[in-house]
């Protein structure tokens, strides 16, 4: 038996029902017998970084869950939840239904080109980081700690929560 690892994992979507998608998603992530929610952000509505100008702004949210698949495994996962939206790659940083990013897998580094670990781009974005300090306050990063880093980033300024329906 393989031992369980923690693992966070980003969410965005800026096209269609976006909240539904992802909360939707979160479900499907975690049906799968080998995946366990261990917890979940709430979700930030964020300004598109990068990608084609005039494009919608994101809603964003992270979760951590703990699994006994090996990284690719779960890459393959995350892959099969995305396509299940109806996501198609078509301008890279483009709009889209759904995105599913692994952040860290345990501990583990690996400059893997098909899944590089941590995410390379993560410690400055404040979409992945701001939803993971709301969900983990004690969260770090390649040593430093995920709060910090999220009032830091270039990003952080078009980001704010985003209202739950029963908050009307
Ligand atoms: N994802 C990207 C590029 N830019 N911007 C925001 N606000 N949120 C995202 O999830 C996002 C992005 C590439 O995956
Ligand atoms: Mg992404
Ligand atoms: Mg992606």
């Amino acid at each position: 038996m393989s031992t369980a690892v923690h693992a966070v994992i980003a969410l965005g979507s800026n096209l269609g029902e976006r909240s539904t998608t992802l909360t939707d998603a979160v479900d499907e992530l975690t049906a799968h017998p080998a995946v366990r929610l261990r917890g979940v952000s709430a979700i930030a509505q964020t300004r598109p970084v990068g990608g084609p100008a005039g494009q919608p702004d994101f809603l964003n949210l992270v979760m951590e869950v703990e699994t006994t698949l090996a990284p690719l495994e779960l890459l393959r996962h995350c892959q099969h939840v995305e396509q299940a939206h109806h996501r198609v790659r078509e301008v890279r940083w483009g709009p889209r239904t759904l995105d599913v990013d692994i952040i860290t897998y345990g501990e583990l580094a690996s400059d893997d080109e098909v899944l590089t670990l941590p995410h390379p781009r993560a410690a400055e974005r404040a979409f992945v980081l701001q939803p993971w300090a709301w969900m983990d306050p004690d969260a770090t990063l390649g040593g430093r700690k995920v709060a910090e880093l999220a009032a830091a980033a270039a990003d952080r300024d078009g980001l704010a929560p985003y209202p739950r329906p029963e908050d009307g």
